[in-house]
């Protein structure tokens, strides 16, 4: 059985002193187009492959579509740039809109996209970052990427680098005991180049967080395991953008924000609805997806 291999650039890519920090004009409309295009993937792609998890994936579209096409300094022909902000995907099961964003941004041709879960593709359901260019950790078991995310975090104060470090987590995942310990152990560490955002859809794989694992009061226990907390409109890239800028300012201890969102959102039929937390839209499911996001 063959496996993925890792997908180069090609060899025209600059290197790392040329290749440009990715900039987008942002402006609110090339966000929102940003967004939209990258939801179209998302359905696509699982609906392709006839699997995965779109809900998960549309509830935080304009979370990731803030960071790479505002927040962050990155440089997609330079995956590899040791300076560049980090983005950790947590809940691997997300893939589909890393993958979107990453081919959105140039880290890969658009076109691979649909080879998604394919036996030798480099788009692999959950994410690998041996084989994606762009992806810095390799998930699916949930709960490790906050440990993840502050090693890094102290790697750069070590190294005296000034990067950043945004992790994303679900809000189901934060059921798992590593979760805390890795919150205690930040703000232990002052690890104040440390942001968590916590796509906080209300729902994990099996329904409601409230039925399975109420997790309230939330903002509260990461107050208490010393966290700034911040809560948003996790579908708002202004309130997001805000959010983001304020956490820069914060000092002596991590910042969490708190995007309150709806899973499967900008598909009406999927919004809410935990059939499409790991299924994907069949033929003619896609095609009223589309529809609704022309
Ligand atoms: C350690 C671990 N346990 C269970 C699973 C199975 N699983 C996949 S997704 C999921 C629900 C996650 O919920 P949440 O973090 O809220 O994700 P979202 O609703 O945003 O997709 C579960 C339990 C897993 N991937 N890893």
């Amino acid at each position: 059985m063959s496996s993925p291999k890792e997908y180069k650039l090609p060899s025209t890519s600059a290197d790392s002193a040329e290749a440009e920090v990715f900039s987008l004009s942002a402006s609110p409309a090339a966000l929102a187009a940003a967004a939209k295009q990258i939801r179209r993937h998302i359905v696509t792609m699982t609906g392709k492959a006839g699997s995965g998890h779109p809900g998960g994936s549309l509830s935080a579209v304009e979370i990731v579509t803030t960071l790479y096409f505002k927040m962050m300094r990155h440089k997609p022909h330079d995956p590899q740039w040791p300076d560049r902000d980090r983005f950790i995907l947590s809940k691997g099961h997300a893939a589909p809109l890393l993958y979107a964003t990453l081919a959105e941004c140039g880290y890969i041709p658009v076109s691979e996209l649909l080879t998604l879960r394919q036996m030798d593709s480099f788009l692999q359901g959950h994410t690998d970052c041996t084989v994606t260019p762009g992806v810095e950790m390799s998930a699916g078991a949930l709960g490790q990427g906050l440990s993840f995310a502050l090693g890094v975090s102290l790697a750069g104060r070590l190294n005296k680098q000034d990067y950043r470090v945004y992790v994303l987590l679900g809000d189901g995942e934060c059921d798992e005991g590593q979760v805390w310990e890795a919150a205690m152990a930040s703000s232990h560490f002052k690890a104040d180049n440390l942001v968590a955002i916590v796509d906080n859809n209300g729902q994990q794989i099996d329904g409601w967080n409230r039925d399975v694992m109420n997790l309230e009061p939330f903002p509260a226990k990461w107050r208490a395991f010393g966290w700034q907390v911040i809560e948003v409109d996790g579908h708002s890239i202004p309130q997001l953008t805000q959010a983001f800028k304020k956490a820069k300012q914060v000092k002596g201890q991590p910042t969490v924000i708190i995007a309150h969102t709806v899973k499967g959102k900008g598909v009406s039929f999927m919004e809410n609805n935990p059939d499409f937390h790991g299924a994907a839209p069949n033929a003619i499911e896609l095609d009223l997806a589309l529809k609704e996001l022309e």
